[in-house]
């Protein structure tokens, strides 16, 4: 296969390595489906297609020849925003329907039902507890994690009051707009539910209406995901640095390989904890190297910023894992999992196991976990996996060389930890002196998948080298972290080679101070999507420090290879919170020009943020740098 069709397809050497593999052994692979889907629906791709009642579908055409209304009477920017809300309800759902997972798990591990389930942070506990308002005085740590685990699943139905999460979780300046435009999310669930009822046939036609709610309902997902993270970390504890690697060279020939993909830290923090007790199980079946363990999508950053555990590879190369012919078994609890890594097992000996009851994959085998014996049932996982192992082609095996150094484990508590190496009483006060002394121009946070329209992270990593350049510090999680980690730029030896030098000089400061030996990594790993939490929690304390509003910071967002419904809420809720975000492919918006210049230009006014909608990433680069600079011209700076 010729090198500039592959570079179209991936930037990752390994991947561009395991494409014409597939290709030699008939595999089908998400780029042939991507082909097949060519072209796509012109009014698909513009939200102009409305399927909410059975007297559709029904098309406007953009180019103003044929209809401008579908049958009930909608137009081109009541359908387009209907279309785009309910892809916020979509990823409001999958982010809240992972914390309200960790809700119960707390809640019930708090009433001493769940035995594997301890709570192993009670600093974090303690912590989210008196924001929440609990009084600690005098209650036990199973009490207090009752508490905080009923108040966490208090606030997924209808609720009086602002849902906790939401609003204790950002500055007074953005509560107080959030009640000025009515988009303060009570229950999760209820911001959900009426966005399904608004927009069903006949209801709301009133695209800024429409906006508003999609508006509160991101906001809803803030708080999910702020919960996400929250709940992980008391569970199974708050990241701190740690050194391991990524890419598909973290897979080793002579070891049961087995990948932890999904979200959840439900089970596979679980699976981290016992498959250390099952190396000699491994070992006795032939496997001379033991269990190891490897991660993909967010599951594997979750695995990783807690454990150490590599990570093989993210998103749109997850099928490649397989086509290595040593991944034994891939174990996926939810989201982001792609159907077809089904239908490899026909070619490949690797067990795809699903394990949660919302995510069942046909021709994939069902071992559902029970959370009152989930060491139990992470046992029999990894068993699958050890059995499988013996069951390898040695003809199809074939690994990649390529893996990277990464530092992760950048929770918001280790940011904090580093820089009071520098100031112990006042630790944000080295980030702030060195944003308004200009040797951090601002700061970024990369989010998002891949998506196979785009070359596999040539997007991320060319927006962040170019930003690195002009002394951004840059923030990373979900895929895109796995993006920057895969092309080694979370090294001390990326600061060296690609950050400005006044950043240089930060980083080094820090990252000696803290005790590294060298600079922090040019690229913070923050953890997984839920985790951009983190970030935000970051951006809070240093607006609430400096005084301002979080829209008045120079801090953007970019999530330059977007795919999910989810990357749209947290795109929504990033706007919110006043961030300029970039996004780096086309949304389904186009075929409006109201709700395009609404997300772009108008809904500055409002909320502080917008969206800087670009493809070419040296341009993407160029915007961001502007929007940065236009808000240190605004402070002062
Ligand atoms: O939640 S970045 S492809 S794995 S949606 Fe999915 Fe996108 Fe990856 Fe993480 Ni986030
Ligand atoms: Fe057509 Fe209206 Fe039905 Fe949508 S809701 S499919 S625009 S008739």
């Amino acid at each position: 296969m010729d090198k500039e069709k592959l570079s179209r397809m991936s930037a990752d050497p390994a991947v561009q390595a395991m494409i014409p593999k597939a290709k030699e052994e008939g595999v089908e692979t998400i780029w042939d489906r991507l082909e097949k889907q060519q072209p796509t629906c012109g009014f698909g791709d513009l939200g102009v297609c409305c399927r909410n009642c059975m007297q559709g579908p029904c098309r406007i055409d953009p180019f103003k020849q044929g209809a401008q209304r579908g049958v009930c009477g909608a137009d081109a920017d009541t359908i387009v925003a209907r279309n785009l809300i309910r892809a916020i309800a979509g990823g409001t759902a999958a982010h809240s329907g992972h914390a309200k997972h960790l809700a119960h798990i707390l809640y019930k591990s708090a009433k001493g039902e769940l035995k594997d389930y301890p709570v192993k942070d009670v600093d974090k506990l303690n912590a989210v507890a008196s924001r929440l308002g609990v009084d600690l005085e005098g209650k036990s740590v199973q009490e207090i994690a009752l508490e905080v685990g009923r108040l966490a699943l208090e606030e997924f139905s209808e609720k009086d009051g602002p849902n906790l999460w939401a609003a204790t979780n950002v500055t007074q300046g953005r509560v107080d707009t959030y009640l000025k435009l009515g988009v303060v999310p009570g229950g999760i669930d209820s911001a959900i539910s009426d966005i399904m009822h608004r927009t069903h046939y006949g209801c709301d036609a009133d695209p800024i209406n429409l906006m508003l709610a999609g508006v509160k309902c991101a906001l809803a997902d803030f708080a999910g995901c702020h919960m996400g993270t929250d709940l992980s970390d008391i569970l199974f504890g708050t990241p701190q640095p740690v050194v391991s690697e990524a890419n598909m060279g973290v897979l080793k020939e002579k070891a049961v390989n087995i990948a932890l993909h999904g979200h959840n830290p439900a089970l596979s923090d679980i699976i981290v904890q016992v498959s250390r007790e099952m190396q000699e199980e491994a070992k006795a079946a032939g496997a001379e190297k033991g269990i190891n363990l490897v991660g993909i999508c967010c599951t594997g950053n979750e695995v990783l910023m807690r454990h150490g555990v590599p990570s093989a590879t993210h998103s749109i190369s997850q099928e490649m894992a397989v086509l290595t012919g040593v991944l034994d078994a891939i174990v996926v609890d939810y989201q982001c999992i792609l159907p077809s890594l089904a239908n490899l097992q026909e070619c490949y000996h690797t067990r795809l196991i699903t394990t949660m009851p919302n995510t069942k994959i046909s021709g994939a085998e069902h071992m559902e976990i029970s959370e009152e014996n989930a060491k139990d049932c992470a046992k029999d996982i990894i068993r699958a996996g050890i059995e499988a192992y013996g069951k390898r082609n040695p003809n199809k095996i074939s690994i990649p060389e390529e893996k990277s150094e990464v530092v992760a484990g950048f929770s918001t508590e280790a940011i904090i930890g580093a820089l009071k190496a520098v100031d112990s009483e006042d630790p944000l006060k080295p980030l702030i002196d060195n944003i308004v002394n200009g040797n951090i121009q601002g700061v970024c946070l990369f989010a998002g998948c891949n998506n196979a329209r785009v070359p596999q992270d040539f997007n991320f990593v060319t927006v962040a080298k170019e930003l690195a350049k002009n002394n951004v510090l840059i923030l990373a999680t979900g895929c895109g972290a796995g993006s920057l980690a895969r092309h080694g730029l979370m090294t001390s030896q990326a600061t060296l080679d690609y950050a400005g030098d006044g950043l240089k000089a930060v980083l080094t400061a820090v990252g000696e101070a803290a005790g590294l030996k060298g600079p922090l990594p040019l690229i913070l790993h923050m953890g997984s999507c839920v985790d951009n939490s983190r970030a935000v929690d970051v951006a809070v304390a240093v607006a609430n420090k400096l005084g301002v509003d979080l829209d008045k910071l120079p801090v953007v967002a970019s999530a330059p290879e977007a795919t999910a419904e989810k990357a749209i809420s947290i795109g929504t809720w990033s706007v919110a919170g006043g961030l300029p975000t970039h996004v780096g492919v086309i949304p389904p918006v186009m075929g409006s020009a109201l709700v395009v210049d609404v997300l772009t230009d108008k809904i500055k006014g409002l909320l502080g943020g917008y969206f800087i909608v670009e493809t070419d990433p040296y341009k993407a680069a160029e915007k961001l740098l502007e929007a940065i600079k236009e808000r240190r011209k605004g402070l002062g700076l």
